[in-house]
């Protein structure tokens, strides 16, 4: 299926098409759910399974290959003439039941670079380090990005220690799991004095790139998300024998909150938006009227400011629903991060090698390039997705467009690792 529609021409430069189908095969194969999707949270063993196969393709491909205290895998090409390294990656966590090219094609991408000067006998003159960061998706423990902050030393151990995974398990004990501790999660810093800037290839989750029929297009900023955690309090009662003006509903209430919250971005601004992706109610029995219902609020934009407006919206109709509907609300910012513009440098590079095909968009999806964008000039390219859907088993992109991203990828590299 990947391969229909390739054209071979695109095996040149030493890229080559077969390789990176067969490795979105090989990691779409771990943690395949009964619907076909990609399932590998944060810090499972699924994502560890996955890693280890990159780690392999990073030792093939001529990388010598470290674990940071944080669960990263960085392969490195020693560079011939400077101490500065480009780094490039992406992730391999999912989110539930997720795609299989989300984060998986960067992760390749930025391998077919290593392999192709290995095969070419090229070594560039900057170093230059692939990178898997771990937890991008933040599905497990509602933060996300664990692996490119501690990267960035950012990673605060009492807000870190506080976390706990949604089967109930804290963040420390996870690690240990894995063979980490917070000590070496919290302390997992590189020295950003060594980094020249980061580069990210990413399905572009989106329509744009569709409509513009375009394969590949230039990221010029990451829209910021910030992620609430809603608690409805209400009291749980005999849906029989209380009557309807007698009752504190939770669920009727955070339905309430759920169908205004969607008319609420566009009151901010035409690129805002805003999502309830988790919902649990309690007792969840068919003859309870709910005295409990929790929930997640994502909460993006482009500029921070109509994002912090809308958030001043959410928080007015709480106080609405808490009144018409007699239930108290507890909220929790669980995650919230500033959105990051892409390096003006780095994106006129790229639009230099696309020439007429150069084509500019931002992204309302987060990446770790927003994070390691607050401290080094970054970069994102993107892949056409299929009917824009991404998070989803269906999430999928041609072969030649993915090779035709890669091959944009590798040139930005070697202009910028030339010093
Ligand atoms: O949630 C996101 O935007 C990303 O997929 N982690
Ligand atoms: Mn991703
Ligand atoms: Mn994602
Ligand atoms: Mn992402």
């Amino acid at each position: 299926q990947l391969v229909e529609g390739y054209d071979s021409v695109l095996d040149r430069d030493g890229i080559s098409g077969e390789r990176t189908a067969h490795r979105l095969a090989a990691l779409c194969a771990i943690g395949l759910t009964d619907q076909q999707g990609s399932h590998r949270l944060a810090f499972s063993k699924e994502e560890k399974e996955a890693k280890l196969l990159v780690q392999y393709w990073m030792e093939k491909a001529g990388m010598i290959v470290r674990t940071d205290g944080a669960g990263n895998v960085i392969g490195r090409i020693e560079g011939t003439a400077s101490e500065k390294t480009v780094l490039c990656g992406s992730h391999v966590d999912t989110v539930p039941n997720g795609g299989h090219f989300d984060g998986a094609l960067g992760v390749i991408a930025a391998i077919e670079v290593a392999e192709a000067w290995q095969e070419a006998g090229y070594v560039p003159e900057k170093s230059y380090e692939a990178i898997v960061f771990s937890d991008e998706e933040g599905a497990r423990f509602h933060g996300g990005m664990t692996g490119s902050k501690a990267f960035m030393g950012e990673l605060e151990e009492e807000k870190e220690t506080k976390r706990i995974d949604i089967y109930g398990k804290s963040f420390e004990e996870v690690m240990k799991e894995n063979g980490l501790t917070m000590e070496s999660v919290v302390s997992a810093g590189a020295d950003l004095s060594r980094y020249d800037s980061y580069m990210e290839v990413h399905i572009e989750q989106g329509k744009e790139l569709e409509k513009l029929n375009q394969s590949t297009g230039i990221v010029t900023g990451i829209a910021g998300p910030a992620w609430l955690k809603l608690r409805f309090k209400g009291e749980a009662g005999h849906a029989g024998n209380t009557p309807m003006n007698d009752r504190k509903d939770a669920l009727a209430a955070a339905g309430a909150f759920v169908s205004s919250l969607t008319q609420l971005p566009a009151k901010a601004s035409s690129t805002a938006v805003a999502t309830v992706g988790e919902l649990n109610v309690f007792p969840n029995g068919v003859n309870v009227i709910p005295g409990e219902v929790t929930c997640t609020v994502d909460v993006r934009d482009i500029q921070v400011k109509t994002r912090e407006k809308l958030l001043k919206k959410i928080t007015s109709l709480l106080e609405e629903i808490e009144k018409s509907w007699g239930v108290s609300i507890e909220k929790e910012v669980s995650m919230k991060i500033d959105p990051v513009p892409a390096d003006k440098d780095l994106q006129k590079t790229a639009a230099e090698i696309l020439g007429a095909e150069a084509v500019y968009l931002p992204s309302g999806a987060a990446h770790d390039a927003m994070i390691i964008g607050r401290y080094l000039p970054m970069a994102m390219l993107f892949t056409k997705s299929r009917d824009g859907i991404s998070h989803n088993p269906k999430e999928w992109s041609a072969l030649k467009d993915c090779m035709n991203t890669i091959h944009v990828l590798k040139k930005m590299i070697e202009k910028r690792c030339s010093v």
